[in-house]
């Protein structure tokens, strides 16, 4: 709104042509959702604490009784940060902002029914995995098939380190492109499981997805990194610069000792996110990558439980996901998360570097 309102008037008035400028729109949207979820938050948490809105710990795992009743459904603070400050600061005439904004809606749609049949309706296992895998699947096959037809956009696929590699997977780059955002939703929702494990990395991915959607946007930078140019995708900048204020703003009331949880309504959101962001800017095989650290805790999973069924009731961790095997182990909880951030850091810098390696 910002942008439509000010950006005209730089016409008469020169200042306001710095309203043009991605960079600086993206700037003051991760400033502008972190001060709206830092404002919010309080407020908000009261609210939830009122409303009881509180999270059902089960029984079986590692030690986690002090945290019942904490508020869950943080998720709704990071999505009215994020997108107050998106409608501020975007381009709204944008086809790609709108189809991010919808994936974010659409997947925070799924977890909002997931997490209110869990509280509300006390519906401990809250929606079925078949249900909310469908659900996610419509929404994702509802945005991929627009934007496989959008102008600019390829359905060719980019491997790192190897620019002459793309080979273009036609009609199969849907289902794959399904696979990359569903996966990438329900890996972030394993990984939240401690205070601020899922939070800090999505940050870091985000903020790492901020520079590849830009240069991706941009016709000599992508030319000069030997990337894929889509016009128009840069403007997703923007929403990456407000997922990291949100995400951090988020983390400031989520950060150990906890005192709200993001809930389904965030995990699978900023999750499906991550993976649409990724396949915006053909970027997908990075996302692995960037992303590395969720999906190490969902190959815990597959494996512990291929390995339970195939052995008859044998672990291969003490606990899966990952961060439960080392919580059973004795480390405590705020050295497994501020350990898993540095590990994710780590991976965005060597993801970062493939935009060299070429
Ligand atoms: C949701 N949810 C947290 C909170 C958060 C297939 C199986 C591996 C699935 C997995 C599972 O259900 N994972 C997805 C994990 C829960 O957090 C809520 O859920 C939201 C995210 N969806 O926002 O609302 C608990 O996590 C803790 N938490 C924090 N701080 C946070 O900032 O401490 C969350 C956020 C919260 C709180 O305690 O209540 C969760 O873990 O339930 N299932 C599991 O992870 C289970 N693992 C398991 O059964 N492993 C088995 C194998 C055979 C699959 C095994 O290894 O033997 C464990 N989950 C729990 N206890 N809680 C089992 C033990």
């Amino acid at each position: 709104m910002l942008y439509h309102l000010l950006y005209p008037l730089s016409q008469d008035y020169t200042v306001f042509n710095v309203f043009r400028y991605i960079t600086f729109r993206s700037i003051y949207a991760l400033l502008t959702a972190l001060l709206i979820s830092i404002v919010l938050g309080p407020k908000f948490i009261e609210w939830l604490r009122k409303i009881k809105f509180g999270q059902y710990i089960q029984e079986d795992g590692p030690k986690h009784q002090n945290k019942a009743g904490t508020p869950t459904m943080g998720g709704l603070l990071i999505g009215a940060s994020l997108l107050g400050s998106v409608f501020l600061w975007g381009d709204l005439t944008n086809k790609f902002l709108w189809l991010t904004i919808f994936v974010f809606l659409g997947f925070g749609l799924v977890g909002f029914v997931d997490d209110y049949l869990k509280i509300v309706k006390k519906q401990n296992k809250g929606l079925s995995a078949q249900t909310k895998f469908l659900g996610q699947t419509i929404v994702a096959l509802g945005v991929v098939s627009i934007l496989v037809n959008m102008p600019g956009y390829t359905t060719e696929l980019l491997v790192p380190f190897f620019k002459d590699i793309r080979p273009d997977l036609y009609l199969f780059y849907i289902p794959f492109a399904i696979f990359v955002m569903v996966g990438a939703s329900n890996a972030v929702n394993l990984t939240d499981g401690l205070d601020g494990l899922a939070i800090g990395p999505v940050v870091v991915c985000a903020a790492c997805f901020a520079l590849f959607v830009y240069v991706t946007g941009h016709s000599q930078l992508a030319r000069y990194l030997q990337i894929a140019y889509i016009p128009g995708v840069g403007e997703v900048t923007v929403f990456c610069g407000a997922m990291v204020g949100a995400g951090l703003g988020f983390l400031w009331f989520n950060a150990y000792p906890a005192q709200i949880f993001m809930g389904d309504v965030g995990s699978l959101s900023l999750g499906g996110c991550l993976g649409f962001i990724a396949v915006l800017c053909k970027q997908e095989l990075i996302l692995v990558i960037v992303g590395g650290l969720f999906v190490v805790e969902t190959i815990s999973v597959i494996l512990q439980v291929g390995y339970f069924k195939l052995s008859g009731g044998k672990r291969i961790f003490r606990m899966a996901p990952l961060h439960h095997h080392f919580e059973l182990k004795g480390v405590p909880e705020s050295k497994i998360i501020v350990r898993f951030w540095i590990l994710s850091i780590l991976l965005a810098l060597v993801a970062l570097s493939t935009l060299k390696l070429r």
